[in-house]
């Protein structure tokens, strides 16, 4: 786009990292893929902080990376740009909304991703909001007709690259041994969950030495159960084929070369699994558990589309293993089933980027919506 707008992204963090990992993903590309003028408030610099290590928390104001971001608080004071987003909902200060009545800013909220096909139907509309102004729904999804995946302009070309490349300066980087050579290779991110320790007895028994990269979280204590010990980053352990590596929490930018790194990687929530789409390798999805259970219906439309092309015996193992992980009770058949159709899995995985690209990339498909209205 030719034109430089001045975009506000609004970020109210919940819970975990998906909401600011989304937020600032959004921020980032738009500034640098899109030379937009992004101001990033958000509510929690802590959260921020943990993904992007230069974020000082205790300024209320900062430039990181060209993209100003500010302490976001109910009394914040400041007048709206062209675009204003809120990611997933959130609330904007009243103030900041009172003065949107007079400048009329494009307002969007950025939804959570879903593959449910009434996104299509609400995707692109407009709702009218009680001070008169139009809200328009934005939605990442895997189907046609909605606003596609986030993704860099140059993500492919990097992880070409590191696929192509050792790796050794980045495994020093983070204190990792090399792996061990043919070592199949597993990265875990996910929430607690009883299925890690028989996952843990199959990858001992595997006749393949198994990689396992855990970076610090909430799945730690499932492992440390396992494990019968306390475990910190930097500590490796091992039990028969399995080495377990337990890393840092990665700074955001670092993570997707973990995903690039392992064979299959297990994934959680919202930001991570579009990441490991985008890695183009076979991945598990521990969909954040929602109290009403409509999480389920999310998992299996998201699985529906995915799956669609693949063959029936693949399909079945997939399927299989990550209902099972979501229910965390997994049996060593699932395992091995998962195992079976492995070349198909990974061809697969590579292809669905193909899928993706198809459906255009979040940031230009919105920033197309948002030329269209100015
Ligand atoms: O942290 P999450 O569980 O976030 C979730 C989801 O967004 C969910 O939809 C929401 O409702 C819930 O929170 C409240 O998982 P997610 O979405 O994958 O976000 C994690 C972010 O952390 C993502 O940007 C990837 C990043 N990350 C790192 O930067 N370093 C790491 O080492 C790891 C493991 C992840």
């Amino acid at each position: 786009m030719q034109t430089q707008l001045n975009w506000d992204i609004f970020c109210s963090v919940i819970d975990n990292y998906g909401d600011i990992g989304v937020s600032w993903r959004l921020a980032k590309i738009l500034r640098h893929d899109f030379q937009q003028n992004v101001r990033l408030f958000v509510d929690d610099l802590n959260a921020l902080h943990t993904l992007v290590p230069e974020t000082d928390p205790l300024l209320n104001q900062q430039v990181i990376g060209q993209i100003e971001v500010q302490n976001l608080t109910p009394n914040l004071s400041a007048r709206p740009g062209d675009v204003v987003i809120e990611a997933f909902g959130c609330v904007l200060p009243s103030d900041f909304v009172e003065q949107m009545k007079t400048s009329k800013p494009i307002w969007i909220n950025l939804e959570y991703f879903s593959a449910e096909t009434w996104v299509q139907d609400f995707h692109g509309l407009p709702s009218k909001q009680a001070n008169g102004l139009d809200k328009t729904f934005f939605f990442p999804s895997v189907l046609a007709h909605t606003g596609g995946l986030m993704r860099e302009a140059d993500l492919l070309q990097r992880r070409a690259q590191f696929i192509n490349s050792d790796h050794h300066a980045w495994l020093s980087e983070i204190g990792l041994p090399e792996p061990i050579p043919n070592s199949f290779k597993i990265s875990l991110f996910a929430y607690e969950n009883n299925a890690l320790s028989p996952l843990f007895d199959s990858w001992a028994q595997n006749k393949q030495p198994t990689e396992v990269y855990l970076p610090q979280g909430r799945l730690i204590s499932s492992a440390q159960a396992y494990f019968n010990q306390p475990l910190k980053a930097g500590d490796t352990v091992q039990q028969g084929q399995m080495r377990l590596h337990i890393l840092p929490f990665l700074p955001q930018a670092q993570y997707d070369y973990l995903l690039w790194l392992c064979d299959l990687n297990f994934v959680r929530g919202e930001e991570s699994l579009v990441r490991a789409q985008w890695a183009g390798k076979p991945f598990v999805w521990h969909i954040y558990p929602t109290e009403d259970q409509a999480h389920w219906t999310k998992l299996n439309a998201f699985f529906e589309v995915y799956s669609a092309t693949l063959n029936p015996a693949a399909r079945q193992a997939l399927y299989d293993f990550q209902a099972g992980w979501n229910h965390q009770q997994l049996e060593h058949q699932a395992w091995c089933s998962l195992m079976q159709p492995w070349p198909s899995l990974t061809e697969h995985a590579e292809s669905w980027i193909n899928h993706l690209e198809s459906l255009g990339e979040l940031c230009a498909n919105l920033v197309k919506f948002i030329k269209s209205k100015v």
